[in-house]
């Protein structure tokens, strides 16, 4: 398809809201980093978002630009294809591509959370070298298989696997729900060997065996493309394996990484939501005045910036742990789970405010509320955050 299409109207509009002043707490890095990908966001993303989210197309046009403005990885060293700054840098950066669209910041997540991270952080030198800087650069796309049909919540119960074959193994199974998965050149897989014990291993696309058919019929995320990952006696030679993880801890550290940054991302589209919102209240005549000058929506407009507030003080406090190496996973599932779950709510009330107009892709808000969904139940649902936390405060495991 091409991108030369109509453009949005009311998408590209957003203003900054920042109630309790904190960009204060922004270096000049941070500030610099996010005005250069809302930028981007307002001149790629904006305008052609609706009618792909329409179609269901996912634009992968944009994969080089997010690698041009350095939304893979940017938490990683340089030196291997990553950006070389901080964690409140990768958050901010998420939280403006979400601004534009959950699927947008998912093609980032996947890429450097989920793709280049496990390397990064697992694999061995080679691999590294090998991959990382065409992954950093857009030149290869990946995608990262953890979720299977039969095992969702519960990816320890996984049944692909691995058997050994000499020089390597022959891995069988399928995963489900994988992002970018029809269109990647690797797929980062988690399976188990022969002992039952959890291994990584990169799937190179043409491999014999090996196919990632499309999943069709989504109301949400339409814009990102979805698909399985099929494997048929696939021969992955040892040393496509990472070398330095060993069990579930491999792929829950990775989405550690990824729901940090979707608790940025969600703060994103809270306030593209809040902006439209207020803007229409503003500009709606009903019975004589403008329907913001009524109390019960000022009631919904005041909740809805008291929650991104209270969001992004969260967020702000779980990035400068993060940046010490002090984020616990239990306090990452607090902010995924808190902050999507506001951004949903934030979703809705302002949907309210435009009427019949909400419903529309006149105006971003039905689109990031359907998103919303996906963002709720990827990464670990909304309640299995909640037993997380649970089970951190009370020491007892409602999952054992
Ligand atoms: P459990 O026994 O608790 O843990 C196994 C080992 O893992 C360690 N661990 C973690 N390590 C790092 N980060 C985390 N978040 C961790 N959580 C646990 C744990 O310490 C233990 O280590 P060790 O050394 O003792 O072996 O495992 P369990 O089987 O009881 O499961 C616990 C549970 C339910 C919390 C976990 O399985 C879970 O998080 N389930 C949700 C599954 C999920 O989030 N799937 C996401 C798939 S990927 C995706 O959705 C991508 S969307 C991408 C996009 O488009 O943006
Ligand atoms: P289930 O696990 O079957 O859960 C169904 C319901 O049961 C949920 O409400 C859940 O909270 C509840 N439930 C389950 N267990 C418990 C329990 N112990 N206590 C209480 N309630 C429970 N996965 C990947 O690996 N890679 C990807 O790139 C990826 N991208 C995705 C993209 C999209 C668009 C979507 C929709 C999903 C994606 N996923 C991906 C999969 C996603 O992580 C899973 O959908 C999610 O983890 C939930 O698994 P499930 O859908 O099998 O639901």
């Amino acid at each position: 398809m091409s991108h030369e299409i109509k453009k949005s109207s009311k998408t590209d509009q957003f203003e900054h809201h920042d109630y309790y002043l904190m960009d204060e707490l922004l270096s000049e890095d941070h500030l610099l980093a996010r005005a250069a990908v809302r930028e981007w966001v307002k001149q790629e993303v904006s305008p052609i978002i609706e009618e792909y989210a329409d179609k269901a197309k996912c634009p992968t046009h944009l994969f080089k630009g997010l690698a041009d403005i350095g939304a893979f990885g940017p938490s990683i060293p340089a030196e291997y294809g990553g950006g070389g700054m901080d964690e409140i840098a990768y958050g901010v950066i998420m939280q403006e591509l979400e601004r534009g669209d959950s699927g947008i910041r998912s093609m980032a997540s996947v890429q450097g959370s989920l793709v280049m991270y496990p390397i990064y952080r697992f694999g061995s030198e080679e691999q590294k070298r090998k991959y990382l800087p065409k992954l950093g650069s857009g030149e290869f796309i990946g995608c990262f298989g953890l979720t299977e049909p039969d095992y969702g919540s519960n990816p320890g119960g996984m049944i692909t696997n691995i058997k050994d074959d000499g020089d390597a193994y022959i891995l069988n199974g399928a995963k489900m729900w994988i992002t970018n998965s029809p269109v990647a050149d690797i797929a980062v897989v988690w399976a188990k060997d022969e002992e039952g014990k959890i291994r990584g291993m990169i799937v190179e696309k043409g491999m014999k065996g090996f196919s990632a058919p499309e999943i069709h019929g989504k109301w949400s995320l339409r814009a990102s493309i979805t698909g399985e990952l099929v494997f048929e006696d696939v021969r992955v030679p040892k040393s496509q394996v990472l070398p330095n993880v060993v069990g579930l801890k491999g792929p829950l550290s990775c989405l550690s990484k990824a729901r940090y940054g979707i608790a940025w991302g969600a703060i994103g589209a809270a306030l593209d939501c809040y902006d439209s919102a207020l803007r229409y209240s503003k500009e709606r005549i009903q019975f004589g005045k403008p329907i913001g000058q009524f109390q019960l929506t000022q009631k919904k407009l005041a909740e809805m910036i008291t929650e991104i507030t209270k969001a992004q003080l969260l967020t702000w406090r779980l990035g400068t742990l993060a940046n010490k190496g002090q984020a616990t996973p239990a306090q990452i599932s607090m902010a995924k789970r808190n902050n999507v779950h506001m951004a949903l709510e934030v979703a809705r009330e302002a949907r309210q405010i435009h009427g019949g107009m909400g419903i529309t892709n006149e105006y971003p808000v039905m689109r990031h509320m359907m998103n919303l969904e996906t963002v709720l139940t990827y990464e670990g649902t909304h309640d299995i955050h909640l037993l997380i936390t649970g089970m951190d405060v009370t020491g007892l495991n409602a999952f054992g």
